[in-house]
C-alpha cells in the first residue's frame, strides 16, 4: 500500500489503479473515489458510441416478454449495431463479429478495470472484472469460466481476450504474466489448423488453471485434451495441417531451411491434401517469430528449439516415404531407391537414428519368443499405417512435451504457508461441436466433450437449481428442461456404452470396424436407444442424436485410432536416438532431459511421461479420454462457474451477416431460451447465512441475533430489496442482487471513510 494515500492529487489515482481492484475498493480516500468516479463518467461518455449506453436490452433476461423470435430479433438488432455482447441474466452471450473491432482498446480495457456504481454494458471484460473481484475478495476458492459454442463461434478468441485482460488487471508486467500470455501463440501454432468451419480451429481442448494470492497471479497450469493428431498425416478437403508446418516454409530463413533439409511445402505429401488451399485471412494467425519469442520466454533452450524443428522436418519427410511390394506381396523399399535413400538419410539425420533401422521398423515386425526371433513382413497397407502412426505419435508426444515444459515454467512453487490463500480461476476452451460431411473418431470425441459441457451447463443451471430449492424449502416453480444425460450414458456407460464396446472390439483380434458397428446396431438400434439410429445404407455408419443435432459417424479406422498402438521396435529405436529430445519423448526419464523432476512435480503428474503412459497398461484412447473428461468435470463441479456462450452468425465466416435460421438453431440447441427463463425466475446467487453476514452484515444497524437466519433477515429487510428468499441454510438471491448489495456496501464504505478522515483531521 502506498504511503501517501491521502493525497488529493490526480496522479495518485492512476497509481492506485495499477495496484488493482482490491486496493481501489478498499484503500483510496473519499476524494480519490470521487475523482475516479468523475473520470470514469467521462470515460464512459467518451466510449458510449463504441459500446453503447447501458440500455434495457443489454440483459435479455429483463425483457418482460421473451420468445425465441424476440430473443433472435434482439441479438440481430444489437449485432447490426456492432453490439456483439449481450447478457442473459448472468450468462454472457457473444456473437462473433468476424472482423477487427474497436471493442478492445486500452480505453475500454481501463473502463472495465474496476467496478463502481455505474452499471456497465455487457462485455467479456465485465466478466473478467467480476471474476477478478471475486478473487480479490476471496469469495470463491475456485472459479471456472466455461466458454462454449460451436466451431468457429469465437471461444478461443474470447479466451485470449479474457486471459489478456485478467493479466492486465493483476498488473500486466510481471514475467509470469507475460509467460502465461505467451503460451497461447505457442500452443495455437502446434494445436490449431484451418478447417472448413474455422480458419484457426483448435484441434485440442485446454483448461488453464490460474492461481492467485492476494490478487496477484502466482502460477498457472494447462491441461490438454486429445489433440487431433490424425491431421498430421491427412486432412479433409478444404482443410490444412497444423499451422506450424506452414510457418517453417513461410518464415524460416533459407539457411535454416537448408540445415533442416526442407524443400518447399509443395514437396511434402502430408501438406498436399489441399495443395491449392492458401491460408485464409484470420485475425488470429501468428508468425514463426512470435512462436520463437514465446518459446524463449517460456524457457525453451535453443537446443530444444532446434531439436523441435528437426522433428518437424523429419515428420514431413517420413510422410514422403513410399513402399512397394515384392513378388510375395510384402513390403519392400520403394522402387525409386535413390529418392528413398535420400529421404531415409534425412529422417535418420533429423531423428538421430539409423536409417536401416527405420526401414526395418516400417516394413517388418519382430517378435521374440523364448529362444527365437520371428520376423514378420508387413503388407503394403501395414507399412503405410506404421509410417503414419510413427508421425502421429511423434507429433502428439512433441505437443505433450511442449505443454509439460510450459507447465514447468508456469508452475511457480509458492511458499507452502501461502497455500491456504491460493485461489484459482480455470478457463475452459475446447473444440466446438463439429458436424462435417464425414465425421470420424475425432469428431465423436470432440462432440462427446461438448455433450459433457452441455451437461455441466444443464446440471448447473437447471438440476442443481431445482434440487437446491427443494432441499432448502424454497418455493419456486418446477421448470422443465432438455437433459442430455441419456446421451452421455449411451457413450460412457460401463460395460455397455459406446466407448466400452469400442474397447471390447479393440481387444478382439478378429474384430473390425464393421463388427463394431454391428454390435452398436444390435445394442442400440431399432429404437432401443432414443439417441441412436442405424444407417441401413452404409455398414460402417451410425447416427447419434446429439443435443446440437444428428451426426452420422463413419466408423472406418475407429478400432485402430482407439488402440493407437506404436510398435515396440519403433519405441526402442527412438529410445536409443542420438537426439536428447527424441529420447526424452520416448523414454521419459527426467534425469536425462529437460524435465526437472523437482520443479515440475505437477507437470509430471499432469503429463505423464511417454514411458509411463506406455506402461499404464496401454489404456485405449477412448478410455484415457473418458478419464480426462471425468477429471475435468470433477474439477469444474468443485468450482463456481461463470458461463459465456459464443454464437456464430453465419457459416461463411463473414462480417455483417446474420443468418437467422442458423443462429436460431444454435439458440435452440444450447438451451438459451430455457436459460433465460430459469435465470429470470430462479435464484442464481446463494450464500450461506455465515457468508452473507460476513459480507453484508455491515448493512444492518440492528444488533445481530444469535440465530443466523434472523440476522440475515434483518440485513435484507434493511436493504429494501425484494424477491429474495431465505432457505434452511442459505440466502437465495436473484442474479441482480449482488450488484445492488455492492452498491449499498460502497455507499457504506465511502461514508465510513469520510468519518474516519474527519476524525483524523485530514478533511475539512
Ligand atoms: P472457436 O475457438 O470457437 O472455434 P475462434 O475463437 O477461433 O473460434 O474464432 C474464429 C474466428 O472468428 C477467429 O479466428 C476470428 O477471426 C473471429 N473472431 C472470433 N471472435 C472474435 C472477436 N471477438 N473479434 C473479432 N474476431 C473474432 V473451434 O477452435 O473451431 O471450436 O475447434
Ligand atoms: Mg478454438
Amino acid at each position: 500500500m502506498s504511503k501517501g494515500r491521502h493525497s488529493r492529487d490526480g496522479a495518485r489515482v492512476s497509481s492506485y489503479r495499477k495496484e488493482g481492484v482490491e486496493h481501489v475498493l478498499m484503500t483510496p480516500s473519499a476524494n480519490v473515489i470521487t475523482i475516479m468516479l468523475t473520470q470514469e463518467q467521462q470515460l464512459f461518455s467518451s466510449i458510449k458510441d463504441t459500446i453503447s449506453m447501458v440500455d434495457k436490452n443489454d440483459d435479455l433476461a429483463k425483457l418482460s416478454l421473451l420468445t425465441e423470435d424476440i430473443l433472435l430479433e434482439h441479438l440481430k438488432h444489437r449485432y447490426d449495431k456492432n453490439l456483439i455482447y449481450t447478457y442473459l441474466g448472468d450468462i454472457l452471450v457473444a456473437v462473433n463479429p468476424f472482423q477487427e473491432t474497436n471493442l478492445y482498446t486500452t480505453q475500454i480495457r481501463d473502463f472495465y478495470r474496476y467496478s463502481t456504481d455505474i452499471q456497465k454494458p455487457p462485455h467479456v471484460y465485465a466478466l473478467v472484472d467480476l471474476v477478478y473481484r471475486n478473487v480479490c475478495h476471496g469469495i470463491y476458492k475456485q472459479q471456472c469460466c466455461v466458454i462454449s459454442g460451436e466451431s468457429g463461434s469465437g471461444k478461443t478468441e474470447s479466451t485470449k481476450l479474457f486471459l489478456k485482460q485478467l493479466m492486465y488487471l493483476c498488473g500486466g508486467s510481471s514475467q509470469l504474466e507475460q509467460q502465461i500470455l505467451q503460451a497461447t501463440p505457442l500452443l495455437e501454432s502446434f494445436g490449431n489448423a484451418q478447417t472448413v468451419m474455422n480458419n484457426n480451429s483448435s484441434r485440442f481442448g485446454k483448461y488453464i488453471a490460474l492461481k492467485f494470492i492476494n490478487g496477484k497471479v502466482v502460477g498457472a497450469q494447462i491441461s490438454d485434451y486429445l489433440l487431433e493428431k490424425s491431421r498430421v498425416v491427412i486432412q479433409s478437403p478444404g482443410e490444412r495441417n497444423f499451422h506450424i508446418f506452414y510457418y517453417l516454409f513461410d518464415y524460416l530463413p533459407l539457411e535454416t531451411k537448408q540445415i533442416l533439409c526442407l524443400r518447399t511445402k509443395h514437396d511434402y505429401k502430408y501438406l498436399l491434401t489441399n495443395p491449392s488451399l492458401d491460408v485464409q485471412n484470420t485475425t488470429a494467425m501468428n508468425s514463426l517469430d512470435e512462436v520463437i519469442n514465446a518459446m524463449s520466454l517460456l524457457n525453451f533452450t535453443d537446443k530444444e528449439q532446434h531439436s523441435m524443428f528437426r522433428i518437424l522436418s523429419g515428420i514431413l519427410t517420413i510422410g514422403n516415404l513410399e513402399f512397394s511390394i515384392d513378388d510375395e506381396g510384402f513390403t519392400q523399399q520403394t522402387s525409386d531407391e535413390e529418392k528413398a535413400k535420400k529421404n531415409l538419410s534425412i529422417i535418420s539425420n533429423m531423428f538421430g537414428v539409423n536409417s536401416d533401422l527405420i526401414m526395418e521398423c516400417l516394413t517388418t515386425m519382430t517378435t521374440l519368443t523364448r529362444n527365437e526371433r520371428v520376423i514378420r513382413k508387413f503388407s503394403l497397407q501395414s507399412s503405410q499405417d506404421a509410417r503414419d502412426a510413427l508421425s502421429k505419435h511423434l507429433y502428439a508426444r512433441l505437443f505433450s512435451w511442449l505443454i509439460g515444459k510450459i507447465n514447468e515454467t508456469l508452475n511457480n512453487p509458492y511458499p507452502s504457508q501461502s497455500y491456504h490463500h491460493v485461489v484459482e480461476i480455470g478457463l475452459l476452451d475446447i473444440y466446438g461441436f463439429e458436424h462435417f460431411e464425414l465425421n470420424s473418431f475425432e469428431q465423436l470425441c470432440i462432440n462427446l466433450a461438448n455433450e459433457q459441457i452441455q451437461f455441466f451447463f444443464n446440471q448447473h443451471i437447471f438440476r442443481m437449481e431445482m434440487t437446491e430449492y427443494e432441499n432448502e424449502g424454497i418455493i419456486a416453480e418446477r421448470l422443465t428442461f432438455t437433459d442430455n444425460q441419456t446421451l452421455l450414458e449411451l457413450f460412457m456407460a460401463k460395460p455397455l456404452g459406446i466407448l466400452s464396446l469400442l474397447d471390447d472390439e479393440s481387444r478382439l483380434p478378429k474384430a473390425t470396424d464393421q463388427t463394431f458397428v454391428e454390435k452398436l446396431n444390435y445394442r442400440f438400434g431399432s429404437n432401443k436407444h432414443e439417441c441412436y439410429s442405424i444407417n441401413r445404407n452404409n455398414k460402417y455408419s451410425f447416427t447419434i442424436h446429439h443435443y446440437a443435432g444428428k451426426v452420422s459417424y463413419c466408423a472406418l479406422g475407429f478400432l485402430e485410432k482407439n488402440r493407437d498402438t506404436l510398435s515396440d521396435s519403433v519405441v526402442d529405436m527412438f529410445k536409443n536416438s542420438r537426439d536428447d529430445l527424441i529420447r526424452l519423448l520416448f523414454h521419459g526419464n527426467p534425469s536425462d532431459g529437460s524435465i526437472d523432476s523437482n520443479k515440475g512435480v505437477g507437470v509430471m503428474l499432469q503429463h505423464r511421461t511417454a514411458a509411463e503412459k506406455d506402461a499404464r497398461n496401454r489404456l485405449t484412447v477412448g478410455a484415457q479420454y473418458r478419464n480426462s473428461l471425468q477429471i475435468l468435470m470433477d474439477r469444474m463441479c468443485a468450482s463456481h462457474p461463470v458461463f459465456m456462450r459464443c454464437l456464430k452468425p453465419n457459416q461463411q465466416k463473414q462480417a455483417y451477416l446474420f443468418d437467422d435460421p442458423f443462429v436460431r438453431a444454435q439458440l435452440r440447441y444450447c438451451g438459451m431460451l430455457e436459460t433465460t427463463r430459469i435465470r429470470k425466475e430462479g435464484y442464481s446467487v446463494r450464500l450461506s447465512f455465515e457468508e452473507f453476514i460476513q459480507k453484508y452484515g455491515l448493512l444492518s444497524k440492528a444488533r445481530p441475533s444469535n440465530v443466523p437466519s434472523i440476522t440475515c433477515r434483518y440485513i435484507l429487510e434493511e436493504t429494501h430489496l425484494t424477491e429474495w428468499q431465505l432457505g434452511k441454510t442459505k440466502v437465495f438471491l436473484k442474479y441482480y442482487h449482488p450488484e445492488n448489495l455492492e452498491k449499498l456496501m460502497n455507499k457504506y464504505r465511502q461514508a465510513a471513510l469520510l468519518i474516519q478522515r474527519r476524525f483524523r483531521g485530514y478533511v475539512g
